[in-house]
């Protein structure tokens, strides 16, 4: 594949940007060679510089639920931006993409948009310590919420496929009060709780990880988060910025039937705009400025834009068929990659959920960091090199998660299945 003119840009980006790239996990530094300089993204498919057609998995690390540049949210965008980009006020249409929100989400009954995930999970903390004026948090191995430096800690996504051990630059005081516990291991939430009886504030979960790949609670897992907060009064705070609208309709609050007391949201919200949102109880949420004291704030939050492109992405999701047909691009994307591995008598371990799923190359069931980190990541690295060779573009870790959209057709499914065929034949023994 020719990729003379990315290289040329990436040599170019790298003396201006910190490894070429402006978020770290761009950079393919897990899979070898360098990224490529996407030009456009119509539907399914981005264009390189190089003029190169690849059929997207990573749609923008999830928030391309509807395919890029969907008609639909062009149009919205074209006219809104003709009434220009942003007030600095509130505007009619945050009320309209909370209220679309609160319709796929009921327990959102209330809800602040910020800019991004990680003011999200780190606002949702700020609020968390202040409602139960409590000051530890527990996270889970593995899972990724941003990088706000007292989540940094074990974390997921770019810091675990970079190998960092978690971030210098963190002061010890500001984790000092961030406990860590394996996915799935209640017993472990017990004894953190246990030791701490009436200092932990909250315990914040992706609800279905996506930071270490795709990793699914066991059953009881999440319902078990839910009684051991109750019990010990901290509030639970399902992350949701990955799985809001790709596990369910409802995110994976709806799918488990598990209700947390805040939620924190982003991706398929913005519509490939800058976005993030936290909400939940009014009780708590009341307690944000200035209804409360609790202070967070943002000059484009809730901008006009990233609203008009959320609203038009969630009107189409509305429409029952649509969500229905992408999960059923997952589920034969799932089965066309077990068979293509099958037949080359190579092991994997294919997790899904709802519309994300990634490929675990071990012969462990994946359920929490320590068994996702018995993948070969040199046999993940040929994968991806094949699949990429054959015009498909998976996530550039072994440590994120893969999205289908509504453009991902049959015919692109078919042709990926092939393309996973040929490059699972190509994996050296
Ligand atoms: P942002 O600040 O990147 O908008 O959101 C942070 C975040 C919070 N919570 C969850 C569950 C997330 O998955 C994320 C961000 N996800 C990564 C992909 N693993 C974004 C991609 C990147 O870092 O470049």
């Amino acid at each position: 594949m020719n990729i003379s003119r990315s290289r040329e840009l990436f040599q170019k980006a790298l003396l201006l940007l910190p490894g070429g790239v402006d978020s770290p996990v761009r950079a393919f530094r897990a899979v070898g060679g360098q990224p490529l300089f996407i030009e456009r993204a119509e539907g399914a498919y981005l264009y390189d510089v190089d003029g190169n057609r690849l059929i997207d998995y990573v749609l923008s690390w999830g928030p391309l639920i509807l395919g890029h540049a969907h008609p639909a949210v062009i149009e919205a965008l074209v006219e809104a931006i003709h009434n220009g980009t942003s007030y600095g006020a509130p505007s009619p249409l945050e009320i309209d993409l909370a209220e679309r929100i609160q319709r796929f989400m009921p327990g959102l009954e209330m809800i602040r948009f910020v800019n991004s995930g990680t003011e999200a999970t780190m606002s949702a903390i700020r609020l968390a310590r202040a409602y139960t004026r409590r000051n530890k948090i527990i996270k889970f191995e593995g899972c990724y919420h941003g990088h706000a430096d007292l989540l940094l800690v074990q974390a997921g996504s770019g810091v675990a496929t970079l190998g960092l051990p978690d971030s210098p630059g963190v002061p010890a005081d500001t984790v000092r009060d961030t406990l860590v516990a394996p996915y799935n291991d209640l017993d472990a939430v017990e004894s953190l709780f246990g030791r701490f009886p009436e200092k932990i504030a909250a315990v914040i979960v992706e609800p279905v990880a996506g930071n270490m790949g795709v990793v699914t609670p066991q059953a009881g897992f999440l319902s078990g988060l839910r009684a051991i907060t109750q019990n010990f009064g901290a509030l639970l705070i399902f992350d949701e910025v990955m799985t809001g609208f790709r596990v369910h309709p409802g995110g994976a609050q709806a799918l488990y039937q598990v209700a947390p007391d805040l939620t924190t949201l982003g991706k398929v919200i913005g519509g490939g705009l800058p976005v993030g949102a936290y909400g939940g109880k009014k009780e708590i949420m009341q307690l944000v400025a200035p209804a409360g004291p609790v202070y967070q704030a943002g000059t484009l939050a809730g901008n006009p834009l990233a609203m008009t492109a959320g609203i038009a992405t969630l009107e189409i999701l509305a429409n029952e068929t649509v969500w229905s047909r992408i999960v059923e691009a997952a589920i034969a994307l799932e089965k066309a990659v077990n068979e293509a591995a099958r037949q080359a008598g190579v092991t994997v371990q294919q997790t899904r959920a709802g519309t994300m799923f990634s490929t675990f190359f071990t012969e462990t069931p994946v359920i929490n960091w320590q068994t996702v980190k018995t993948s070969n990541l040199t046999r993940f690295k040929h994968f991806f090199k094949a699949m990429l060779e054959n015009g498909i573009y998976l996530a550039p870790s072994q440590f994120e998660a893969g999205f289908v959209s509504l453009a991902h057709t049959p015919e692109i499914i078919g042709k990926t299945a092939e393309a996973a065929h040929k490059a699972f034949m190509q994996i050296p023994e």
